[in-house]
């Protein structure tokens, strides 16, 4: 039995030292963590409850649907249109904005998401996530367009992420540092367990999908080399691999331990028009925005990635993202 701070208590407090402050966003913030506990449930089940497998679908990017990914957007969708707080959504998931239906009241923010992120690792039980930004809608959003989610990440209200894994666990900035929160599953409330999380400068761990190396640019390929030759070579010290395949739990261990994620750019998503593999809304940019609040660093390798203004719904970018001295010398690599 817990008797720490919940996260709806967290979120009041830190309400309360806001003037004027209506409780629109504390509201808001609520849905999305019930929308948060509901796919938690789902994703603990899974084969129980008939969750896993393909949809038989494709979304937006061409990507093969999970029943899960589809069975998440859709959570969201309804635990965060109805009271009032939102002018609209946009989702990984869904090719054009979602307007707020007609019957209920509209608010002055802005949600976007990727519901279920990592979800080629739903069959074979590990770790998945979701990832959230908030935004403030700009002038008065009678009628709200993509344009008004063309915000850089700097802009953002909130960014967190919810990750399902041995324990389920939400983590969240308001721009104010960051904090994580464990789901008590007998209480139903996310419990503050991890205050203040910070990511070490230095690290001796690194994450990338290595069957693309082929691809890398000369400044990436040359990280990673040095990185390999560990003791013997130009770092002088031995580094660790990692690869879950899912951001969120990447991010999680980087918050937790230190470390470096990387999905840069390569030649072979050039040759498809493509300007990376992790989109600027629904990942790049609410991750960046968590890692910078940790005191890590997140960059494309040739800008930082919370000062892209996006250009469309579903732009793709390069994130280098993690202990600040590593995307120091990864950006100095690009110079
Ligand atoms: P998704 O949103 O379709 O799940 O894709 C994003 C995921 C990230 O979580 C992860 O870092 C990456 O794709 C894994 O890519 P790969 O399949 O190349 O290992
Ligand atoms: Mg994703």
């Amino acid at each position: 039995m817990h008797n720490g701070t919940t996260i709806t208590q967290f979120i009041i407090e830190d309400q309360r030292r806001i003037e004027k402050a209506t409780g629109d966003f504390t509201s808001l913030l609520n849905d999305i963590v019930t929308a948060c506990k509901v796919i938690s449930n789902l994703v603990n089940h899974g084969a129980l409850v008939g969750v896993l497998g393909a949809a038989g679908t494709e979304n937006v990017q061409g990507e093969d649907q999970k029943k899960l990914d589809v069975i998440s957007n859709e959570v969201f969708l309804k635990s965060n249109e109805w009271a009032g707080h939102l002018a609209a959504m946009a989702s990984e998931e869904m090719e054009d904005i979602y307007a707020i239906p007609k019957q209920y009241p509209r608010g002055k923010y802005l949600l976007v998401f990727d519901p279920l992120d990592g979800s080629s690792n739903i069959d074979v039980n590990v770790s998945v996530g979701t990832i959230f930004s908030i935004l403030r809608c700009p002038e008065e959003c009678k009628s709200p367009t993509a344009a008004d989610f063309m915000q850089a990440g700097t802009e953002q209200v909130c960014a967190g992420y919810a990750l399902y894994g041995p324990s389920s666990m939400m983590v969240l900035t308001t721009g104010n540092g960051v904090n994580g929160f464990t789901l008590d599953q007998n209480v139903g409330e996310f419990v503050l367990t991890h205050p203040h999380m910070t990511i070490p400068e230095d690290c001796q761990e690194f994450a990338i999908n290595a069957s693309n190396m082929r691809f890398w640019e000369k400044p990436l390929k040359r990280y990673v080399d040095e990185c390999l030759a560990g003791k013997e070579g130009p770092r002088e010290k031995d580094f660790n691999m990692r690869w879950i395949a899912s951001m969120v739990a990447e991010v999680h261990r980087i918050l937790t331990r230190g470390g470096v994620f990387m999905y840069p750019l390569d030649s072979k998503m050039k040759s498809k028009g493509l300007g990376g593999k992790l989109r600027l809304m629904y990942e790049a940019s609410p991750m960046s925005l968590i890692v910078e609040q940790a005191g890590g660093m997140s960059s494309t390798g040739r800008e930082r990635i919370l000062d892209i203004k996006p250009t469309g719904l579903h732009q793709r970018v390069p994130v280098i993202l993690g202990s600040r001295n590593e995307i120091l010398r990864i950006d100095d690599y690009h110079r």
